[in-house]
């Protein structure tokens, strides 16, 4: 079996040096403000022209897009719809349903390494301590090819979650 190598970096994640980028998405698949928005400018309007005939993706689920822009060193990305909290139930298992669809999404384009936002932790309102173990937990728990992923904190409190949950 494969291992995993879980590692979590502060920053930007459209600048990240892996095959994959994953983002937060919502379920038109519209393109958003946040980790989306920061995505969508730098990957150019040919993303919400690629997205369009995947949507709509529910909660817990994800698609996969080329990179566009983004390239040539990130081939693809991975949009990911967490739960909006205390909205979509169960919270805690669709967060973590989320994290594993992107693995299986990296899977089916044969990607070793992705690059993960704090899914649902901004405008979606789920409490980062509780995200950043159910996102952890999930990785950690999946069965996939994927050799390398960084969980990109923007800032230092998800930062200091993220170090926490992966040192338990
Ligand atoms: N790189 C890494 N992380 C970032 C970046 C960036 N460039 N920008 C923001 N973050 P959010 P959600 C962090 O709100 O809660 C959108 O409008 C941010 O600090 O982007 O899942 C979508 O279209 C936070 O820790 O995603 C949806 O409608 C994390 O990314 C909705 O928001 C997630 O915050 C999704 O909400």
């Amino acid at each position: 079996m494969t291992v995993m190598q879980i590692e979590v970096a502060v920053g930007d994640i459209t600048a990240a040096d892996v095959d994959v980028v994953v983002t937060a998405a919502n379920r038109s698949l519209i393109g958003g403000g946040g980790v989306d928005g920061a995505v969508h400018r730098a990957a150019g309007p040919e993303l919400l022209q690629a997205l369009r005939p995947l949507a709509p993706c529910p909660p817990g689920e994800a698609v996969i897009t080329l990179a566009f822009g983004l390239g040539p060193r990130i081939r693809h990305v991975v949009h990911a719809v967490g739960p909006r909290y205390g909205v979509d139930e169960p919270a805690d298992d669709l967060l973590a349903s989320a994290y594993v669809s992107c693995l299986q999404r990296c899977d089916e384009v044969g990607a070793t390494s992705v690059a993960f936002p704090a899914l649902s932790t901004g405008a979606y309102g789920f409490p980062v301590f509780e995200a950043c173990r159910i996102s952890m937990d999930a990785l950690h728990g999946a069965q996939s090819a994927v050799t390398r992923c960084v969980l990109v904190a923007f800032d230092e409190r998800t930062r200091k979650f993220w170090e926490r949950a992966l040192s338990v």
